[in-house]
């Protein structure tokens, strides 16, 4: 019974956020394969991991290219056909220029849609991790930040986590930084939908409901 009367203030909360249509943001959590994307299967779900050394039409960057397989690459683990904590052997996207970062650009008339979800994976850098999503006017839509980079620079998965945002209005691009040396990351995606709340959050938010009626 009280729980039923928890999910149904939850439902009730989960339709005012959803009419307010406010975007969701996520991260920083560990993320080893697309398995521990938040986004698997949503419409149009796509994921550039640079297996084949390009960056696909319809997502441009502000800098930086693809590299790897080295030493000192950093993919996301799973690309080299197992999850073992290591990723030098699969391909990721580097930029010298860490403080300054990338700037990941979706075209929709490229992609045949407007992203409405759009995340990234940070694989290797130092320091503080920015994370920031733009609506298509280019508005910010948040940011997220996150310390959680090893100061090893070969390829160890372990502090790999994934960034991303979601919005019922679309989002043009996300930007990704860390405080000082180059940064590596892959897994750039998109979707075409907004993933529903998890069952918890559902909870969480009923339970905040029925926190704020009781005063
Ligand atoms: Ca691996
Ligand atoms: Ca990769
Ligand atoms: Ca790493």
């Amino acid at each position: 019974m009280k729980i039923k009367t928890l999910l149904l203030a939850g439902a009730a909360t989960l339709f005012g956020v959803a009419s307010a249509r406010a975007a969701v943001l996520y991260g920083p959590s560990n993320y080893l394969s697309e398995a521990d994307s938040p986004f698997v299967g949503q419409t149009g779900w796509t994921v550039e991991n640079f297996e084949d050394g390009v960056l696909m039409t319809g997502i441009t960057a502000s800098a930086g290219d693809p590299y790897g397989p080295a030493g000192n690459a950093d993919s996301v683990d799973g690309d080299d056909g197992v999850i073992d904590g290591h990723g030098s052997a699969g391909h990721s996207f580097f930029f010298a220029g860490g403080s300054t970062g990338i700037t990941f650009t979706f075209n929709a008339s490229v992609l045949g849609f407007v992203p409405k979800s759009v995340g990234i994976v940070w694989t290797d850098g130092v320091g503080t991790i920015t994370f920031e999503a733009f609506d298509t006017n280019g508005v910010s839509l948040g940011i997220v930040t996150g310390n959680h980079a090893d100061g090893s620079f070969y390829g160890e998965t372990g502090e790999d986590r994934f960034y991303g945002a979601s919005n019922w209005d679309g989002i043009g691009s996300l930007h990704i930084s860390n405080s000082g040396g180059g940064i590596e990351v892959d897994h750039v995606q998109f979707s075409g939908s907004v993933p529903a709340p998890s069952a918890a959050a559902l909870l969480g938010l009923g339970a905040m409901f029925a926190g704020r009626r009781r005063r």
